[in-house]
């Protein structure tokens, strides 16, 4: 791929990166997304199973749903494009804003990792919210019951209709709004509150850039857009860096 001279320029007089990611970074580690041709909404309804309401109304249905996604991504790796950002942490101040649970930036190596939607890793009882791992989660017997109240478990997931952690969100905002180039990685824009982070990064002045296999809701904001899978454009912009840190 042909980098524009402003985009190198960019490259060599920067400090602070963010990387905003969605479903079609993790797409090549085998992981669906949620609104593609083979999307996981196209199959299922968000409201029946990413909702409290669902849940509430048929707890063994989610969480078999939950189970089956765990299962997809404890048996997925982080891909070529997850590491290529671990590895700029060696140049930048890079810090990830993920949508994503499944814990792939971690996984890669990514120290700074906001996540907005949660992590399919973690549960928490809907009563007392004592964290639960998958381990003490007895799922045999249908949807667990905490042990200390006897309340739901559920996974620690935000679901349609529900306020994102504070501390994430806020703090995912504030690392964009002071970054120099925010990288939009891998998602359609779409979901809200979320989708504002990459626009008020720009409205602060950062450099954004947009990496898709298709035009999206955000690269109408975007400074620049890289079209094709987001592995190898982010492994080609490792590379660039490399060639300028070596010879700066
Ligand atoms: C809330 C977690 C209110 C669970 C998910 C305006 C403001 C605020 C809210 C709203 C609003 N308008 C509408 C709303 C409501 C709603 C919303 O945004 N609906 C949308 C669908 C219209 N938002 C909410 O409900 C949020 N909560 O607003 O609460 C509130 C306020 C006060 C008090 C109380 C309540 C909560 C939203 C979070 C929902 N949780 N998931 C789980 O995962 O199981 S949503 C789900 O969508 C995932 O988290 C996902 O990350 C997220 C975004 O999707 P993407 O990541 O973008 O994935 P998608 O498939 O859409 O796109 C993939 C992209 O990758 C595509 O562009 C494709 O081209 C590209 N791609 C594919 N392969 C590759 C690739 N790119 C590069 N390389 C490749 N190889
Ligand atoms: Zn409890």
């Amino acid at each position: 791929m042909e980098f524009s001279a402003k985009f190198i320029n960019k490259l060599k007089y920067t400090k602070r990166l963010v990387f905003f990611t969605g479903a079609g970074i993790s797409a090549e580690s085998g992981i669906s997304t949620f609104r593609g041709l083979d999307g996981i909404w196209n199959k299922m309804k968000p409201e029946e199973l990413a909702s409290i309401d669902g849940f509430m109304k048929n707890p063994d249905l989610v969480w078999q749903w939950y189970q089956h996604r765990r299962q997809i991504v404890q048996d997925s790796k982080p891909n070529a494009g997850h590491i290529a950002i671990a590895e700029l942490d060696n140049y930048y101040d890079v810090t990830v804003v993920t949508q994503n649970v499944d814990n792939l930036h971690r996984r890669a190596g990514s120290s700074k990792v906001f996540e907005l939607h949660g992590n399919i890793e973690r549960n928490f009882c809907i009563d007392c919210k004592f964290p639960f791992s998958e381990t003490e989660l007895n799922l045999e017997s249908g949807n667990p019951k905490c042990k200390n109240c006897g309340g739901r478990i559920r996974p620690d997931v935000v679901w349609f209709g529900e306020m994102l952690p504070q501390d994430q969100f806020s703090g995912g905002q504030s690392v964009a709004e002071s970054s120099d180039i925010c990288f939009i990685v891998g998602t359609s824009g779409l979901v809200y509150p979320a989708a504002y982070i990459p626009i008020e990064a720009k409205q602060a002045g950062a450099f954004l850039v947009e990496i898709n296999i298709e035009n999206t809701e955000m690269s109408c904001f975007a400074d620049e857009s890289f079209i094709g899978k987001s592995a190898s454009i982010l492994t080609e912009i490792l590379t660039e860096v490399k060639k300028i840190k070596t010879n700066s």
